[in-house]
C-alpha cells in the first residue's frame, strides 16, 4: 500500500487560531459514509472480495451451467449485491477540520454529550510518583485503548509541578518506559470489543518549551494519514495547548479516524531535555468497523444458497 505522502489527495493547509499551519489532506481511504456507517472506498473493497468468491465458487461448481443459467446466475448476483452495498458515490470527500480551541473542538462534534474525554483523573495517584495503566484501561468502559512506547504513565507532577499543571485535576499522562526515551502513544477505538471509527479526536500537550517533538498525527482505517500537526513549536513553561482534528463529510463530521498517534517531547518528562505530558484525550462518537472476513462470509453464504436454489445445484447440474 502507498504511504501516508502517496495517498494525499485534495491537500489542504489551513491556519489555526494560534498562526501556527496544519498539514491537512482529503482523504481517498476515509470515503464517503454508507449505509453501513464506513466508508464506501472500504465496502466497495469488501465489495471486490465478495464478487472475486462467488465467481470463484460459480466457476468450481457451476461450469457445467447453461450460458442463459449464467447471465441469469450473475445477474441476480449483481443485483443482490448491489442491494447490500449500496450505490457507490465518487463525489463526496472527508475532509479534516483542525481544532486549537478545545469547546469549539467539543461544540462541532455535537456538544459534550457526544464527546469522550479520558482525564486519567480516575487513576489512584499520590505525590510526585508515577503509577502504571494498562493500554486496556479505558476499552470496555470508554472506547479506547492507548498504548505508550513502552507503557503508560499516570502522574499528579511528574516531579515538576510547576512544568505540567493538569489540565484536568489531578493527573497527566506520559508514554513509557520511566527514565527511558520512549515518547509515542498510540489511541486506538471500540465499540465493545470491535475496533471503531471516530469523527474526532483531540488533546492537550502540557509544557512544549523546548523544541518538543510534539505532535499529533490521525490516520483512517487502512492506516493513511488524514492529517498531522506537524512539530508543534514551543509554546512557554506549563503551557497547555490543545490540538484536535474532526473528520467531516458534506458539512457534518463522518467517524473517519481509527487511530491517533502523538509525540510528547523527548523522553520521560523527569529526565528529558524537554519534557511534556498530555492531559484530557477527546474524542468523538465512535461507530464499529464491520469485519470484513464476516460480512464477505455472510454475504458469500446467502449468496451462494441464493445460487443453488435459483441454478438448481450440483445434482440439478448433474442430470
Ligand atoms: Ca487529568
Ligand atoms: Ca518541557
Amino acid at each position: 500500500m502507498a504511504g501516508p505522502q502517496g495517498d494525499q489527495r485534495g491537500k489542504v493547509t489551513r491556519t489555526a487560531g494560534d498562526g501556527q499551519p496544519f498539514t491537512v489532506v482529503t482523504s481517498n481511504g476515509a470515503g464517503p459514509r454508507g449505509p453501513l456507517g464506513i466508508a464506501l472506498s472500504r465496502r466497495r473493497r469488501v465489495l471486490s472480495r465478495v464478487v472475486m468468491k462467488v465467481l470463484t465458487i460459480m466457476t468450481r461448481h457451476a461450469i457445467a451451467l447453461p450460458a442463459s443459467r449464467w447471465r441469469t446466475c450473475l445477474r441476480g448476483s449483481v443485483v443482490g449485491l448491489a442491494i447490500w452495498f449500496g450505490k457507490p458515490s465518487s463525489t463526496a470527500q472527508v475532509t479534516v477540520e483542525s481544532y486549537t480551541d478545545y469547546a469549539s473542538f467539543v461544540t462541532r462534534l455535537g456538544g459534550g454529550g457526544s464527546v469522550t474525554v479520558i482525564g486519567f483523573d480516575d487513576v489512584s495517584t499520590s505525590g510526585d510518583a508515577s503509577f502504571s495503566i494498562a493500554a486496556d484501561r479505558y476499552k470496555l468502559s470508554d472506547g479506547i485503548v492507548i498504548t505508550g512506547e513502552d507503557g503508560q504513565f499516570v502522574s499528579q507532577t511528574f516531579e515538576y509541578a510547576s512544568d505540567y499543571p493538569a489540565v484536568s485535576s489531578p493527573n497527566t499522562y506520559a508514554p513509557g518506559p520511566e527514565n527511558g526515551s520512549g515518547n509515542t502513544t498510540e489511541a486506538t477505538f471500540f465499540v465493545g470489543t470491535t475496533p471503531a471509527l471516530v469523527p474526532g479526536f483531540g488533546v492537550f500537550f502540557v509544557d512544549i518549551d523546548f523544541g518538543g517533538p510534539a505532535s499529533l498525527t490521525v490516520r483512517d482505517a487502512e492506516s493513511a494519514q488524514l492529517a498531522t500537526t506537524g512539530s508543534l513549536p514551543n509554546f512557554g513553561n506549563g503551557t497547555q495547548v490543545f490540538r484536535g482534528f474532526v473528520t467531516v463529510e458534506a458539512g457534518d463530521p463522518v467517524a473517519a479516524i481509527s487511530s491517533a498517534q502523538m509525540i510528547s517531547g523527548s523522553g520521560w518528562p523527569v529526565t528529558a531535555f524537554d519534557g511534556v505530558v498530555l492531559d484530557d484525550m477527546a474524542f468523538g462518537t465512535a461507530v464499529p468497523i464491520p469485519e470484513p472476513s464476516v460480512s464477505a462470509l455472510v454475504l458469500g453464504l446467502a449468496t451462494l444458497f441464493g445460487l443453488r436454489r435459483r441454478c438448481g445445484g450440483r445434482r440439478a447440474i448433474a442430470r
